[in-house]
């Protein structure tokens, strides 16, 4: 099963969204493998937004990252990574479907709520960024056997 690595942002806090948004996973059927509140700082956001440091906004973003403490989460289903892109949908907040998260909860194209890997190479590299090893649960969800055919699992 593939795992991804979620962040609810500052915005998500602030705006009392972290019920709403960690719902939307559990009804879609996402394990939770691992979750904790955490600050983070200007070092492992310049790591983590490396793609963005000589963006103009990227002082902004920085700050608002930093604003108050951040949930993260790592979640574990087939295809994760792809799944929970879709559901939090385009960057831009006010360009993204209803029914996704960003598209539902916000109208900033900084502030959206959420973060979310892109690739299943990006997100081994962001659980290892964000979780110590023994902060990641292996439990099983007996109910997959369910929710999935066998060849699925
Ligand atoms: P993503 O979060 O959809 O993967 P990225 O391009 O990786 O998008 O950007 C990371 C974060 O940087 C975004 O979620 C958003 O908060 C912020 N960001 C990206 N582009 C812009 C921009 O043009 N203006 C302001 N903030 C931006
Ligand atoms: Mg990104």
């Amino acid at each position: 099963m593939e795992r991804t690595l979620i962040i609810l942002k500052p915005s998500a806090i602030q705006r009392f969204l972290v019920g709403d948004v960690i719902t939307r996973f559990q009804h879609k059927a996402l394990r939770i493998a691992g979750i904790k509140m955490m600050q983070l700082d200007e070092t492992i956001l310049r790591e983590h937004y490396a793609h963005l440091v000589d963006r103009p906004f990227f002082p902004f973003l920085l700050n608002s990252m930093m604003l108050n403490p951040v949930i993260v989460m790592c979640l574990e289903g087939k295809d994760a990574v792809e799944v929970v892109r879709g559901l939090t949908g385009a960057t831009n907040s006010r360009k993204a479907a209803p029914g996704t998260i960003r598209g539902d909860f916000g109208m900033s194209g900084q502030e959206n709520i959420i973060h979310a890997s892109d690739s299943p190479e990006n997100a081994e590299i962001e659980i290892k960024r964000f979780f110590k090893p023994e902060e990641i649960f292996d439990y099983e969800l007996r109910i997959f056997k369910s929710l999935y055919s066998p060849d699925e699992l």
